[in-house]
Parts: C-alpha cells; sequence; structure tokens
C-alpha cells in the first residue's frame, strides 16, 4: 500500500473548453473510512462528458464541484478496510469516490463487481452507468419495434455502442455517427450497425442519411446535438421518436445560442422529443444490470474501453472525450 494519497482537485472553473489549469494533483494522507464505509483501493476511475457540467456553478442534473475540493468519479477497486458488514477486504466493488489512488465509498451505495462476467473496466462502461443509460434511454424513450429504423449519435461511445446493438436485437436497422474510420469500422464490422458516417470525412449529412437510412428515421438517439441534429431532424417519420440523452457538440458553449434550429422539422412527423436521465430508472438498475450482463456473457452484446495509464493522466483522459479519442468507454488505470 502506497504511504500516502494522491487526488485530483478541482483547481479553477474553465471558461469554455476546459484546459489543465482546472486541475490539480495534491498529496494526502490515505483517507479513513468511519462507519458504513469502505476504503478502496482505485483499480480504475471513469471519466464521463457530464464532468464537464459539474465544472459549471449552475445547478442542474449535475451538482456543481466546488473549487479546492476533490474531483469526484465512479471507480472500480479493491476494498482495503472496511467499516461494514456488506463487504469484507478483498471485494471488488464499484461505486462513486474521486480521483484518487484511495477513496472511500459509502458501503449502502456502492455494487459488487464480479470479473468472471466481465473484466473490470466494463463496469463503468457497458456494465455500469452508461450501459444502463443506453438500456431505458433506447428501450423505455425511443421504444424501438422492429424494422424500424434507428439512427445514433456518438453511436462509438460508451452509450451510444450499446444503445447500437441493443437497437438490432430488437431487429431494427441501424445508422451510427462517429468521428472517425476506425470507429465507424469498429460499428458496420464487429458490432452489426447496418451503416455508419464519419462525420469529420462527410459533409453532407443529410445526403449521406439520404443513402444510410433510406426509409427515413424512426428513433434518434441523440448523444450530441450540433449539426448532426439539425440533419437528422429533416429525416424523421411520421411518429418518431427522439431520446435527448446527451448533446456533447454543446458542453463546452458558453452563453445561450439564440433562434431556433430545427424545431419546424419536428411538425409535419409529429415527432416527441424526450430528454433523459438514467437516475430516473434507479428503482430498475437490477433489471438493466441482469439482461446486459446476460447479453455480454453469451457474446451477444461487445464492448470495449479505452485505457488510459495512471492517475496523472485522468485529466487527459477526460478532455479527450472532447476530441474524439476513445473508442467506446474511456476509462483510467490507476492500478494494477
Ligand atoms: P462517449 O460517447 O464515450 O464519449 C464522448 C464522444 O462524443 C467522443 O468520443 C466523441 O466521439 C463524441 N463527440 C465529442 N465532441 C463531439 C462533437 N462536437 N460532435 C459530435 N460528437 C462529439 O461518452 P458517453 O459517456 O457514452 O456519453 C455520450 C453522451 O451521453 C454524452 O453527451 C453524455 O453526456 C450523455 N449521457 C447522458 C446520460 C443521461 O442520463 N442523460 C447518461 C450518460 C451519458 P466522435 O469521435 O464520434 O466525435
Ligand atoms: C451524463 C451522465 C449522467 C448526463 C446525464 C447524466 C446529460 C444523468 C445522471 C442522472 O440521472 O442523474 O453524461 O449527460
Amino acid at each position: 500500500m502506497r504511504e500516502s494519497n494522491r487526488e485530483w482537485i478541482f483547481a479553477q472553473r474553465p471558461d469554455g473548453e476546459p484546459d489543465m489549469e482546472s486541475f490539480e494533483l495534491q498529496e494526502s494522507a490515505v483517507p479513513e473510512p468511519r462507519h458504513g464505509e469502505l476504503l478502496v483501493r482505485v483499480r480504475y476511475l471513469s471519466v464521463d462528458p457530464y464532468m464537464r457540467g459539474r465544472m459549471r456553478d449552475t445547478e442542474s442534473y449535475a451538482e456543481p464541484w466546488d473549487v479546492g475540493e476533490p474531483m469526484e468519479g465512479t471507480v472500480v477497486g479493491e476494498v482495503i478496510e472496511s467499516e461494514s458488514e456488506r463487504y469484507d477486504e478483498g471485494d471488488l466493488v464499484t461505486g462513486n469516490g474521486t480521483w484518487a489512488d484511495y477513496t472511500v465509498l459509502d458501503a449502502a451505495d456502492v455494487a459488487p463487481v464480479d470479473p468472471s462476467i466481465a473484466d473490470l473496466p466494463a463496469y463503468l462502461g457497458v456494465l455500469g452507468m452508461p450501459g444502463r443509460t443506453a438500456y431505458y434511454g433506447l428501450l423505455e424513450v425511443g421504444d424501438p419495434k422492429p424494422g424500424e429504423t434507428v439512427v445514433v449519435s456518438g453511436a462509438a461511445g460508451a452509450v451510444g455502442s450499446v444503445v447500437g446493438q441493443i437497437a438490432k436485437l430488437n431487429g431494427c436497422r441501424v445508422v451510427g455517427f462517429a468521428g472517425s474510420d476506425r470507429k465507424t469500422e469498429w460499428l458496420t464490422e464487429e458490432l452489426g450497425f447496418d451503416a455508419a458516417i464519419n462525420y469529420k470525412d462527410v459533409e453532407d449529412y443529410r445526403g449521406a442519411l439520404d443513402d444510410a437510412a433510406p426509409d427515413g428515421v424512426d428513433v434518434y438517439f441523440d448523444n450530441v446535438g450540433g449539426p448532426i441534429t439539425d440533419a437528422v431532424f429533416t429525416k424523421l417519420n411520421l411518429d418518431a421518436r427522439v431520446a435527448v440523452c446527451g448533446q456533447i457538440a454543446h458542453y463546452n458553449d458558453e452563453g445561450v445560442p439564440t433562434g431556433p434550429r430545427k424545431l419546424p422539422q419536428l411538425i409535419a412527423p409529429r415527432a416527441t422529443v424526450q430528454g433523459l436521465l438514467v437516475g430516473d430508472y434507479v428503482t430498475r438498475f437490477e433489471e438493466a444490470s441482469q439482461q446486459l450482463g446476460t447479453w455480454v456473457a453469451s457474446g451477444q452484446i461487445e464492448h470495449r474501453e479505452s485505457i488510459v495509464d495512471g492517475l496523472e493522466n485522468a485529466p487527459d483522459a477526460f478532455l479527450g472525450l472532447f476530441s474524439g479519442d476513445n473508442i467506446g468507454k474511456q476509462v483510467v488505470a490507476v492500478s494494477e
């Protein structure tokens, strides 16, 4: 065990695109768990797009981080010391901790990790919050029917890659938008997407959709917003459902853009546009975890994690989400 702890502190609120100025790595004493808590040696840390929201001082679904305080995030790790009857030393668990070598978790809020189902990083992706978001967001909000066309933006990311595969399991035609040929090849050649559009290579998104979604779009699972969403809105079929999961293309925007974007396009198809929060399904997480675990164990859903090595590189891993460095779920490997 290390003598001391390293922990990332939120140093400064960014203006627009975040950079290293927002992060400071501090040495501190290894924390001590109190009654009901676990001291965990972090093996993997999750970095997620919503953390950009936590860097703002405006209240939203993401509670703002206080400047000078440790940065929070979901971890997978090993229990080093237990002050709870629920877990023993040596158990592998996942829960909400901090960007650190050692973190304290509330035993009531952690879940066990079973390495026989999947490797540990998968518990931050397909078997964690992103997988559950894909599951409920697609099935409850998107409500796909066999034969329908589902379009997913951010398709090669943690949420999008699972959305597309669940849509295929439901008998849909699936089209993804992603930002490189490596990503679009993964989608079509390994994950079974019917078509994938590299939006960084194609200028006419609407034209690309004419080819990829010749019957129009019944379900649009939106992870990104921006010009991709503008184009998909021009292709919506009657009674289309739009699940607004994320808008990462706007997370670094300052101020509120004025003027309607493509809302007139929703009128003729009588489209339903609905925001979703994975937390709304918390009482049903067991159902999603069971089903996703079964699909992963049987190979019906494939998953991939992009792993950045070392706690010291956690900010780079986070910033890389905005430039599309990750394929599948981005995680940080903190210890062996
Ligand atoms: P992710 O997709 O694994 O990573 C983010 C990806 O976004 C990048 O890899 C990048 O891929 C893409 N991207 C970045 N900037 C972009 C831009 N300007 N235009 C288009 N694409 C861009 O992240 P995730 O964890 O799966 O999250 C995906 C989305 O779902 C995020 O918006 C997130 O906030 C949201 N989310 C919502 C909930 C909820 O409950 N509502 C829960 C989880 C996640 P490319 O190479 O393709 O650009
Ligand atoms: C995200 C991750 C989580 C996000 C929203 C959530 C829109 C919501 C979590 C909750 O249910 O409270 O990236 O982006």
